[in-house]
């Protein structure tokens, strides 16, 4: 009878998540669901074989340093892996996984539900309704948002959720421009009738839409800088639903309140749960629309991601690489 690995659950996961984590190992869970302080971390990485971290964990190379010999397997519940020291954990031995592939749909839909949010003035006409009398009738030339059919849609990552967002947009009548580290395969490009552009700067100033979708790495970091963002069109929308620090959030506050881009819609911040208060204005307004992270936050989604983590789980402990493995400058 082989030992149980002795996994620590930084959150609360849905409900199935934690039952069969709890069938299958030796799992300690979080039923608060109250963020785990730095200290907290440490501590359990001294003694548990598996450490299931989320977004809202730093896992940095301090931490993993003093991570005990028995930490095989960070097993981040989710995608984006920015809040992991990947050369760390590898540089001590410590594989550390993912959950792709079940969350980009999802993820795509959400960034789709912005890209028709924004330019169609959905938020601004749904508060109007909200508030009391402020509705005097329809007009001809009332609440005209744009035409989203026929416009130009330039994303930034084709990778899986790009491409699930590219395959959405063709079907609402989008042209389909991308810009990536490397080029898709050209069966996915013909499909998509995608246009490849090398150049990001030269795709920004020529599409009406951006869609963000790349990962957060350092070489992201503020890939959408002021001068990047200065090249958008005034009549250009931007929409992230990946991760705030790729966009210059300050730059970008500052473009829209002097109408130099004509609005944004917004998954994620560059300082979470913090939002720019600029921005939480302009929302009121109508210019952007923001939400709290919530484009992977469906109850199937995060129910796949739990059996997504487990699988990379029992694989290492029965002696198999773990099939969502990320490398060292893989993100
Ligand atoms: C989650 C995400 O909100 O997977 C990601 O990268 O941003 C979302 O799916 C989060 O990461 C869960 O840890």
């Amino acid at each position: 009878n082989k030992k149980r690995p002795k996994v620590f659950i930084t959150r609360k996961l849905p409900e199935p998540v934690e039952t069969r984590m709890c069938e299958l190992f030796d799992a300690e869970l979080n039923i608060e669901d109250a963020p785990r302080s730095q200290h907290e971390l440490v501590e359990a990485m001294k003694t548990a074989d598996v450490l299931v971290p989320t977004v809202t964990d730093q896992i940095d190379a301090a931490m993993i340093e003093q991570a005990g010999e028995s930490l095989k397997l960070i097993a981040n519940f989710g995608n984006g892996t920015d809040n992991i020291d990947v050369d760390a954990a590898a540089r001590k031995g410590i594989a550390v996984t993912n959950t792709p592939n079940v969350l980009s749909e999802d993820t795509a839909d959400m960034t789709m539900a912005l890209i028709l949010a924004v330019p169609r003035r959905l938020t601004e006409g749904a508060n109007i309704l909200m508030g009391e009398g402020q509705w005097n009738g329809w007009s001809p030339t009332w609440m005209l948002g744009h035409r989203i059919w026929g416009k130009r849609l330039g994303i930034v990552g084709m990778g899986r959720i790009g491409t699930a967002v590219a395959r959405r947009a063709r079907a609402f009548g989008l042209s389909i421009h991308y810009h990536n580290r490397n080029r898709v395969d050209p069966v996915t490009e013909e499909d998509l009738e995608a246009t490849y552009w090398e150049s990001l700067d030269q795709m920004l100033a020529r599409v009406d839409i951006v869609s963000v979708n790349c990962p957060s790495t350092p070489a992201t970091f503020h890939l959408l800088s002021a001068r990047r963002l200065d090249l958008l069109r005034p009549e250009a929308f931007i929409v992230n639903t990946a991760r705030g620090g790729i966009i210059d959030e300050a730059a970008l506050v500052k473009n829209l309140q002097e109408n130099r881009i004509a609005g944004a819609g917004l998954d994620v911040f560059e300082h979470e749960p913090a939002v720019n208060p600029k921005l939480v204005r302009l929302a009121e307004q109508g210019r952007v629309v923001i939400l709290p992270h919530m484009g992977s936050a469906t109850l199937e989604g995060r129910i796949d991601m739990g059996e997504k983590v487990i699988i990379n789980i029992r694989t290492l402990f029965d002696g198999h690489r773990p099939p969502d493995r990320v490398l060292p400058g893989q993100q």
